[in-house]
């Protein structure tokens, strides 16, 4: 059990619930020491918020919201909130040429609209995880 006393987990579509900690197993198995983890959905930010849960050296994660926050869909922007200015116009759009100058660009735009969701950036990749 987490401090905060949320396990947060990615459900899959057919139902399945994987733990941060389950996520955490698998990586620390592969070979790679470096790379990045993106998550969009709703209390995102619990995939980091825990001394057990994904952090690592060589990492960087972003995720659309705090642990104990919303992501939003927004339908007419054609994805969610945090997903249209971090992935569309941060990446795809050439805004941002790494994870941490997504996060950058996409941090007032998504707290202009939704205050109460905040991205958040762990960060411990030495220099930009360049995409
Ligand atoms: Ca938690
Ligand atoms: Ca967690
Ligand atoms: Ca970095």
């Amino acid at each position: 059990m987490e401090s905060d006393g949320h396990d947060e987990m990615i459900v899959t579509h057919d139902f399945y619930g994987l733990p941060d900690g389950w996520f955490a197993q698998k990586f620390a198995a592969i070979e790679s020491t470096q790379f990045a983890l993106m998550f969009g959905s709703c209390h995102s930010g619990g995939m980091f918020d825990d001394n057990d849960d994904l952090q690592g050296t060589g990492r960087v994660i972003a995720s659309a919201c705090k642990a104990d926050q919303y992501g939003w869909d927004y339908l007419q922007l054609g994805n969610t909130l945090w997903g249209y200015y971090f992935v569309d116009e941060g990446l795809l759009d050439n805004n941002a040429y790494s994870v941490e100058a997504a996060h950058e660009y996409a941090y007032p735009h998504v707290l202009a609209e939704q205050p109460d969701s905040q991205p958040q950036l762990y960060d411990n990749f030495p220099g930009d995880f360049d995409l």
